[in-house]
């Protein structure tokens, strides 16, 4: 009896003690410290955009591809891949490396077809959670192995390297890329911060059609910097979002890749089915490493893989089953190629009309940046304060960076948008 006195006392106690304690911590308290998070500089803008109930409003910040009618577009490839899929399989995990018939497809996109790398086994390769994931888990892996590297990143850059490199831990620096004056690449001080690095440094590269600049370096200027990279022993990651939308042609647009991996570069690549297949919300890409032979492709592996697992275990199977189907099939992989041209070709159509249009209102400014620049966006050299009357005054959301994603641009829109870049810019 005494015994159970006793308990009940100390449950008291306990309940007591319990019971300060809620009291003295009300449920807000916890996160009280919190401050709220900035707004992400490119989706911040969609935010806004949808946001905003004006008939006249134009979207050009996103880097989402949109036909003439600014619809999104869910290619015919993709659409029949689907019909395919469509009740034939079942929804198990995938493994946590990933679907590895896509991986396999995906990795002769960017190595080419006959690949020797390919053959003797030498990547390291697993699905990721698109073009992000793949920087991501690629930025843990260099934290892990490689703790006390940094990385160079270039200025300027898809605003999003700079938070997955944070969060990872890994420091960054930048390298010069963008040279204001000419509206091109500053080669000269790129290749200055190449040399200048310490030897054996981390260097992003974007594979083609950078982002936000529009500016990629000559098939020749790749074959210096490739060959600098040698002399320093460099490690090169390339961030390939964009391949196909450069030249409308996915082999050509992986050039700066041959030619490193052709001068013997040990790299690592992340590819994206967002933009050429238009996957943007079904996350699917590839994280590749290439190594020394296949024993040590076969670790790195096994190492990303358990970086993988705690994080988000396998990834989805959806898209990876649409990327093997068609990339599996000449006549659907014919297909895709055909509709990943038209797709570049109106960006490409799009920045003569643009550029036209505003020749034609008698702009004092030049714009022959916007045709000289390449893939999905124009870097148009606009300042925030004329960004801001854009959207103040016009109803047009991009980023504040002057970025204009050409694929938001139609032939509905283009006058209007011509006209308002023109109203805020003439008098500067
Ligand atoms: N790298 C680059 C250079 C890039 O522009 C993007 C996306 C990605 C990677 C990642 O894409 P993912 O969907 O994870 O495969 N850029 C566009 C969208 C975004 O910001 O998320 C953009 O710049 O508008």
């Amino acid at each position: 009896m005494a015994g159970f006195g006793k308990a009940m006392a100390c449950r008291e106690h306990v309940r007591i003690r319990l019971g300060t304690r809620f009291m003295s911590s009300s449920s807000s308290s916890w996160w009280q410290s919190v401050e709220p998070a900035p707004k992400d500089p490119i989706l911040g803008v969609t935010e806004a955009f949808l946001a905003d109930p004006s008939p006249d409003k134009v979207n050009v910040g996103v880097g989402a591809y949109r036909d003439d009618n600014g619809k999104p577009v869910v290619l015919q490839s993709v659409r029949e891949a689907e019909r395919r899929i469509a009740g034939n399989l079942n929804m198990e995990y995938l493994p946590m490396g990933g679907s590895m018939k896509m991986v396999e497809e995906t990795l002769k996109l960017a190595y080419g077809e006959q690949s020797e790398f390919i053959k003797d086994k030498r990547i390291a390769a697993v699905q990721s959670l698109s073009g992000t994931g793949a920087c991501r888990l690629f930025a843990d892996f260099q934290k892990r192995f490689r703790p006390d590297s940094q990385i160079y990143i270039p200025d300027p850059t898809w605003a999003n390297h700079h938070n997955i490199w944070r969060d990872a831990q890994v420091p960054q620096r930048t390298y010069h890329y963008y040279h204001p004056e000419s509206k091109g690449l500053d080669f000269s001080a790129l290749m200055d911060d190449i040399k200048n690095a310490p030897n054996g440094s981390f260097f992003l590269l974007h594979a083609c059609a950078h982002n936000p600049t529009g500016v990629d370096p000559s098939e020749e200027q790749w074959r210096e910097i490739s060959h600098q990279f040698k002399v320093k022993g460099h490690f090169a990651f390339f961030d390939m979002a964009y391949q196909g939308f450069a030249s409308g042609d996915p082999d050509r647009d992986a050039k700066s890749i041959r030619i490193f991996l052709q001068d013997g570069h040990h790299i690592g690549i992340s590819q994206s089915y967002a933009k050429n297949m238009g996957l943007y919300g079904q996350r699917v890409g590839c994280l590749s490493v290439l190594c020394e032979d296949e024993k040590q492709a076969v670790t790195v592996k096994s190492q990303l893989q358990q970086l993988a697992r705690p994080m988000y275990s396998n990834p989805p199977v959806h898209g990876a089953l649409v990327v093997s189907t068609i990339l599996g099939d000449p006549e659907l992989k014919k297909l895709w190629l055909k509709e990943v041209k038209v797709m570049a070709d109106r960006i490409i159509g799009m920045r003569t009309m643009l550029r036209e249009n505003l020749e034609k209102l008698g702009s004092p400014l030049s714009w022959k940046h916007i045709t000289d620049q390449i893939g999905m966006f124009c870097y148009s050299g606009m300042t925030p304060e004329q960004v801001d009357r854009l959207t103040k005054e016009f109803h047009i959301y991009m980023t504040r960076n002057g970025r204009i994603s050409m694929a938001g641009i139609n032939t509905s829109n283009v006058g209007y948008l011509a006209n308002a870049i023109n109203e805020v810019t003439k008098s500067a």
